[in-house]
């Protein structure tokens, strides 16, 4: 598959809204309009907005509790995302949710998940169910590299592998675990090679490179639309704030600057599309400002919304 100039530019703009989503998000909780936490997606937004592109939407994805880049790029409305966030009643779940707990069904968006690795074997499930349907349609389920030291991961990858599950593992190779480098808690380079051990295809791709991980993900969709089974699939990038709102863990203020300037993603991708002549500068501009305006809406829907009545508390909840 190939990306239209259209859609080249419509990533651009994807990415720029995570980007405002994510500094809006951190900015309100330390403003104190929602509690909980928010762990931001910022560096990371090329992955998902080019495994997002290559999907349907009767595909699904799960993600961490740093899904709400996931949930934009499945085509999630920054709006209800938002008021998810200040726990509100227009939010994806009335505002019971909150930032960890997001979850639309109607996009193919299942859900992000507090627990460390709990999404994967849940993914397995939805892949398992997908595959009893026989319609061509994909799960991708998103973790990071502290997750992939989980033993469910690797009961997900064994069982995915044995049932040729339409599954994609994508594993987000921040280099933090909150404060644990990735150097102490991971045996190997590459994350990817541990599918070996399952007979499974693994590839690394450099996770801030849309075109990169557009081309990985390609592959590997495909394979899972073939019904070839699954692919663990690692995107490598930097994390740049802290672990969270709340907690501590990886850089201290100032420091490696320079190197979060030379992999941020968004810059990056603006380049290329200028070198590919898709881009002109005043376009770069525009879809930049355009997506400032819609995550400032987004806000203020929030910040104008109701929070949900007591009596609220009682319903849609299942025994
Ligand atoms: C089962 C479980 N153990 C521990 C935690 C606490 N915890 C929250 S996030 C996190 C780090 C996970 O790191 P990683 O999987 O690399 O993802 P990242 O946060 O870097 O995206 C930990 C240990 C948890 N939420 N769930």
């Amino acid at each position: 598959m190939t990306l239209t100039d259209q859609q080249q530019l419509d990533l651009l703009r994807q990415m720029w809204l995570i980007r405002f989503f994510e500094e809006a998000a951190i900015r309100l909780y330390g403003e104190g309009y929602y509690r909980g936490s928010t762990h931001p997606y910022i560096a990371q937004e090329a992955t998902a907005v080019a495994i997002s592109a290559l999907l349907r939407p009767d595909d699904q994805v799960l993600a961490t509790y740093r899904g709400h880049g996931a949930a934009i790029a499945k085509g999630g409305d920054p709006k209800a995302l938002m008021a998810e966030l200040l726990g509100k009643t227009t939010g994806v779940c009335k505002g019971k949710g909150g930032s960890m707990h997001l979850s639309e069904p109607a996009i193919g968006f299942l859900g992000s998940n507090a627990i460390v690795s709990a999404q994967i074997p849940i993914a397995g499930g939805v892949a398992l169910s997908q595959q009893m349907d026989d319609n061509g349609a994909v799960t991708v389920c998103f973790f990071g590299d502290g997750a992939s030291c989980e033993g469910v991961f690797y009961e997900t990858l064994n069982m995915a592998a044995l049932w040729n599950l339409p599954l994609i593992f994508v594993v987000e190779n921040n280099e933090f675990a909150i404060s644990t480098h990735v150097s102490k808690s991971v045996s190997v380079p590459d994350i990817s090679t541990r599918a070996q051990g399952f007979g499974l295809p693994g590839v690394t791709v450099d996770g801030r490179d849309v075109y990169a991980v557009y081309d990985a993900a390609s592959e590997a969709i495909e394979r899972a639309r073939r019904g070839d089974g699954p692919t663990l699939l690692e995107a490598k990038t930097v994390r740049w704030t802290r672990h969270s709102a709340v907690s501590a863990g990886g850089y201290g203020a100032g420091a490696d600057a320079e190197r979060w300037r030379l992999t941020d993603p968004i810059p990056r991708y603006t380049d290329e599309l200028l070198r590919r002549e898709i881009l002109s500068a005043e376009m770069a501009t525009q879809i930049e400002n355009a997506a400032k305006v819609e995550i400032d809406a987004a806000v203020q829907f929030a910040i104008d919304s109701p929070t949900p009545e007591l009596a609220a508390m009682y319903e849609d909840v299942f025994a």
